[in-house]
């Protein structure tokens, strides 16, 4: 019952069926740090790690357990479980890891709801919520557009309307956790099996946001800075909490640097805007960069697109291009390996044959 208000439902109980009879239980996680994980059993919390035999399986680190995951577990002892597999991950956000190596790393997985919080003061950034919308594009969880300390904003519908334009069909609401019944727009989306996670820059209030609804000072929280309303990245790690009415929420830190680690028609959908332009282009295979006929260079001209909103998309465009051609060449790398295991195994048959 406990595991069904979190989200557990039929496709889960059904993924974990092929290890019932295993002496295991079905768990979700809370907290992944490194090789150490918290989980929510139907009795409670337990500390585990990976088994041996789920980490040398693992063809990546980003197949092993992140927050939201739902796993097969088994109990070791007191309070103690080894994770022995990683049920399929329904939804899961993922950015390129930072740094130079090209990894994927997944920051939350089952979330159905993306609260993306954007404070209404120094915070508010349109090229940013583009950036975020791409990365939830790429999800299969819904994005809402959080527009926090509505009570520091003096034009409030200004700033929906300027975001509705660049949120296309994802929703747009203000909020405040400072105001009376400012954050009701924000509850309409909490529901019993629903995850729901906050992502967005450090001193946005994420945390802050996940407070109210918990109604208590579950995670830490602090002022921003003065001179420039940035945060102090007070949260340091990914954790998902059972909301009391039913559903759970997923804190994250603000990160510093998001990479999109997504294909390109997720962009594309972002700016479905830009597509319908480039639809009505006299060449087909026009690169919108001075070409006759080209219907985005008018719209750009006309004032009918931003041209911020046009760099914005080519920037991330290229990103998610680059994104694919990697892919590409890892799937190939993969496939390479594969024929050479098969190629030694066949070679040594043969032998032991002779
Ligand atoms: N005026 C105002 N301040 C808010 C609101 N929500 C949060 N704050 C303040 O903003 C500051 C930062 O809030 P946090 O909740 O710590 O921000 P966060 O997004 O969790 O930041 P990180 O954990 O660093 O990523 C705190 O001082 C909050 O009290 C709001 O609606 N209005
Ligand atoms: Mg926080
Ligand atoms: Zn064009």
């Amino acid at each position: 019952m406990f595991l069904d208000n979190l989200g557990a439902d039929a496709a889960v109980y059904g993924a974990f069926s092929h290890y019932a009879s295993q002496q295991m239980i079905p768990a979700r996680v809370a907290t992944a740090q490194r090789d150490f994980y918290q989980l929510y059993t139907e009795r409670g919390m337990v500390d585990a790690e990976p088994s041996g035999r789920l980490y040398y399986r693992s063809l990546s680190r980003a197949s092993l357990p992140v927050t939201g995951d739902w796993v097969a577990a088994r109990i070791v002892g007191p309070e103690q479980a080894l994770v022995e597999a990683v049920l399929p991950r329904r939804t899961c956000l993922s950015r390129r890891a930072a740094g130079a190596r090209e990894d994927e790393q997944p920051l939350a997985a089952n979330v159905d709801v993306v609260f993306l919080v954007c404070g209404l003061d120094q915070d508010f950034n349109l090229r940013r919520i583009e950036r975020y919308l791409s990365l939830v594009a790429g999800s299969g969880a819904s994005p809402v557009i959080v527009l926090n300390k509505a009570d520091l904003c003096t034009d409030i519908s200004g700033r929906i309307a300027e975001t509705a334009a660049v949120a296309r069909a994802a929703p747009v609401i203000a909020a405040s956790t400072i105001d009376p019944g400012g954050l009701e727009g924000v509850r309409q989306f909490l529901a019993p099996g629903c995850t729901l996670a906050l992502l967005g820059s450090s001193g946005a209030g994420k945390s802050t946001i996940a407070n109210r609804l918990l109604g208590e000072e579950r995670f830490p929280t602090a002022e921003v800075r003065e001179p420039d309303d940035r945060g102090r990245h007070t949260t340091v790690r990914r954790e998902l909490t059972p909301l009391p009415g039913g559903g759970a929420i997923i804190d994250t830190p603000g990160l510093r640097e998001l990479q999109l680690w997504v294909g390109t028609e997720s962009v594309d959908t972002v700016f479905d805007d830009i597509a319908e332009f480039a639809k009505r282009c006299r060449f087909r295979d026009c690169a919108h960069s001075g070409e006759p006929g080209c219907a985005v260079a008018e719209a750009l001209a006309r004032g009918h697109l931003d041209g911020h909103r046009w760099e914005s998309f080519r920037k991330l465009r290229a990103e998610a291009e680059w994104h694919e051609t990697l892919t590409d060449r890892l799937a190939a790398v993969e496939r390479k390996r594969k024929w050479k295991t098969i190629h030694k195994q066949a070679r040594a048959l043969t032998k032991t044959r002779r």
